[in-house]
């Protein structure tokens, strides 16, 4: 857990290794025996001073996150907080000096527990990230990190990393005054002892007499009005939707004018109500945990073995399948862009040759990865060039006839065994399944667009699919850095019917006379990216009609259009308003600015009374949520967590919320229930509840629980 010794030269090397783990964590067991190895060379009289290091390649990555899952109270959560300030200003004025030898990345407690030590000398490594991002997770510092982070590097510098979360390379972390110093690994033991044996001071800025906050206190003018600025950037991000930042902001303003000791109960108050919150828990739990879950394919079906990867065939050069070719040429795979013009093919090459030269600029990759990766890219139109693939993606147009023939064409050239997917967004993986001489090897592979900064792919099993190509497609899915989420067959599959419920709903309140800019502005209220008309801007507008058109042949008179067809049909067939592509939509686009387009009142007469934020920031996430419930009934989706990670991948909901459909446990099934049947029968019965919700009513149960 905690390995002690003292080294000839009187310095005791108190070294974190906790057992089970790959990263160390501040869990209870291993704080103790942190504490017990430092009151031992405290006690030693031999012992000069104290290096505090990590035997991982990380230094520590923070509180045990599970341990705010398991007890909820506040009572408890501030207990927690308190303890381990009371322990580490104990540690700082103990008297002998305390050196934090970071080897690598140091994150919240990890950090705040170097802070609390005399002296951070850190190893220069490109890896290593050191920074405070309890903000991310819905909670705030709990060691002193708002206390001691300001008192360090000044309120200025310390706020913006504190709400943001930011995690620093070293370099970044040095410049600030974060760290003393930044040297080779191989020196970092040697350096951090010679700091004690040169008579480095057991001793805090804070303690010195006259001590000022570098940049002034937060009660000095200049100081209050960059927090003023900050706390209204703060409610511009989180319109209140949870208040972690707010809560630092206190931390910071109330503890910084008082002794340390005294600020630091102050943010143990804070962080107990903060982390008993519902967003807390959900962004811990689905922002963190399933995300985590996810990554590592902890659902990937067991006794298939790994597959390997070499070569993959991408058809159709398109926007999406240029971005998938960059994305496996990126991880290393021979990639063949297969398209019916050359010069589609080639244009499909020059896209992740623009990719990588920004990066080259950024001096993220140098000149020989960028060669290396380019050149793993063979544009081609010859179908024989795909032989050797151990997988074949389609990424043909949305047609298909155009799909089956790129089909029949991939088989020809690969034989039947290889793995075939296809990136439809919307088309039954089932029938298209029927083109591969072996559906059971046929599977959806839903990539997002733009492809290199979308994580999330969304993996469709058709009716024949087998559990090994599931088991090999996320296998693939991991190898090339993307977050995978398994649905199960259906029209829209579950992101693409599920998201398009948002700005459906925000074109059906446009056509009910709601101000668009009240519309919009609630959207991004809920924590969604943008507004459900620029949305609908960005998806364009004549996709979605030709969705509904080929939906409408396809189902013939049981099809049901989606409330927004009038508004699609208008832009697309009389006022050819297609959206940001084409320069107009809902908005007009120039210069890089969007503005909402002044003929809307025109055509959308403003209703004399209008609603009120609140109502309409409820229709545009209910509406999600109880299609995605649908999608759980119906088995699209097997649980509440994927389709929390496929909305919050996908699209963005709000992780504040947990995800599309632990909102609704954030809510309350009961409220949620009665809310949504409430806008059934005045809005319309898009919004009635499925029985899955409605039989949990008054259980005491919630949906995340209800074992789906
Ligand atoms: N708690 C519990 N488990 C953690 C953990 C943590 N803090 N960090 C990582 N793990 C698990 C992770 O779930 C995975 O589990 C395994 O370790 C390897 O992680 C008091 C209140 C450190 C950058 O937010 O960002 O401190 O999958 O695959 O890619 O003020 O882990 O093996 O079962 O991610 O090398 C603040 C969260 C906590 C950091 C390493 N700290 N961790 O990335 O490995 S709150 C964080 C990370 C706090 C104090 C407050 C990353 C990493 P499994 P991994 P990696």
């Amino acid at each position: 857990m905690i390995d002690y010794r003292v080294d000839g030269d009187g310095i005791a090397v108190v070294t974190w290794n906790v057992p089970g783990s790959p990263v160390n964590t501040l869990n209870d067991a291993a704080t103790t025996a942190y504490v017990a190895a430092v009151d031992k060379a405290l006690a030693d009289p031999a012992v000069k001073g104290i290096v505090v290091t990590s035997a991982k390649s990380d230094f520590i990555a923070g509180a045990d996150i599970n341990d705010f899952l398991a007890d909820r109270s506040v009572a408890g959560l501030e207990a927690g907080s308190r303890a381990i300030n009371r322990v580490f200003r104990r540690l700082e004025t103990a008297g002998k000096p305390m050196v934090a030898a970071i080897n690598g990345t140091a994150l919240g407690g990890g950090l705040e527990l170097a802070l609390a030590c005399h002296y951070r000398i850190a190893a220069d490594s490109p890896k290593t990230r050191i920074g405070l991002p309890e903000v991310t997770l819905g909670i705030l510092p709990g060691a002193g990190g708002t206390q001691r982070l300001p008192r360090l590097i000044g309120v200025r510098a310390a706020v913006p990393l504190l709400v943001e979360g930011t995690r620093l390379p070293v370099a970044d972390a040095l410049k600030l005054g974060i760290l003393h110093a930044v040297v080779p690994a191989a020196e970092l033991l040697h350096k951090a002892k010679a700091w004690i044996l040169a008579g480095g001071k057991a001793e805090q800025p804070w303690d010195r007499k006259g001590f000022r906050v570098p940049g002034g206190n937060p009660g000095d003018p200049g100081v209050q009005e960059f927090l003023s600025v900050v706390i209204a950037k703060v409610h511009e991000r989180t319109a209140g939707n949870y208040p972690a930042p707010i809560n630092i902001l206190s931390c910071v303003y109330e503890g910084m004018s008082s002794p340390i000791e005294v600020g630091t109960d102050i943010e143990s108050r804070y962080f107990g109500v903060t982390a008993a919150t519902v967003q807390a828990e959900n962004l811990i739990r689905s922002g963190f945990l399933a995300l985590n879950d996810a990554r590592k394919l902890k659902r990937r079906p067991a006794g298939v073995p790994k597959a390997e990867f070499r070569k993959v065939g991408v058809l159709g050069a398109g926007l999406m399948g240029s971005g998938i070719a960059y994305a496996c040429a990126k991880a290393g795979l021979d990639t063949v862009l297969l398209d019916r013009e050359p010069a589609m093919a080639e244009r499909g090459k020059v896209h992740s040759d623009k990719l990588l030269t920004r990066e080259v600029e950024r001096g993220k990759l140098d000149a020989a990865g960028r060669e290396a990766t380019l050149a793993r890219i063979t544009p081609t139109v010859d179908y024989a060039a795909l032989t050797g693939c151990d997988i074949v993606i389609e990424a043909v147009f949305e047609q298909r006839d155009i799909k089956a023939e790129a089909t029949h064409r991939t088989a020809e050239a690969t034989g039947p065994d290889i793995l075939f997917a296809s990136n439809t967004s919307t088309l039954p993986i089932s029938g298209l399944a029927e083109h591969w001489p072996r559906p059971d090897n046929f599977i959806g592979l839903h990539f997002f667009s733009p492809v290199h900064r979308m994580a999330l792919v969304e993996v469709i099993r058709g009716r024949q699919t087998s559990e090994t190509c599931l088991a090999q497609a996320l296998d693939f899915v991991a190898r090339i850095g993307k977050t995978p989420v398994v649905v199960n067959d259906s029209r829209g599959f579950f992101t693409s019917r599920v998201f398009a419920t948002y700005f459906e709903e925000g074109m059906a309140l446009l056509a009910e006379g709601v101000n668009p800019a009240l519309i919009e502005n609630a959207g991004r209220q809920t924590g969604m990216p943008l507004g459900p008309l620029a949305v609908a801007d960005e998806v364009a507008l004549d996709l979605v009609h030709k969705i509904i058109v080929q939906t409408r042949a396809d189902l013939g008179p049981s099809y049901t259009p989606p409330v927004s067809a009038p508004v699609i049909e208008l832009f697309v067939e009389k006022l050819g308003r297609v959206g940001k592509k084409a320069g107009k939509g809902f908005y007009d686009y120039a210069d890089g600015q969007r503005r909402l387009w002044p003929g809307l009142a025109e055509h959308f007469p403003r209703a004399a009374r209008q609603p009120d934020v609140g109502s309409v920031k409820r229709r545009l996430l209910h509406i999600q949520s109880v299609e995605a419930a649908r999608c759980l009934a119906e088995g699209v989706v097997e649980s509440t967590t994927d389709a929390d990670v496929a909305s919050l991948l996908g699209w963005g909901f709000p992780a504040w919320a947990g995800g599309v459909l632990s909102y609704v446990d954030t809510i309350g099934v009961d409220r949620f229930v009665a809310e949504c049947e409430a806008l059934a029968a005045s809005v319309g019965p898009r919004y009635a509840p499925p029985d899955i919700l409605k039989r949990l009513v008054g259980t005491g149960t919630q949906l995340r629980a209800a074992g789906r």
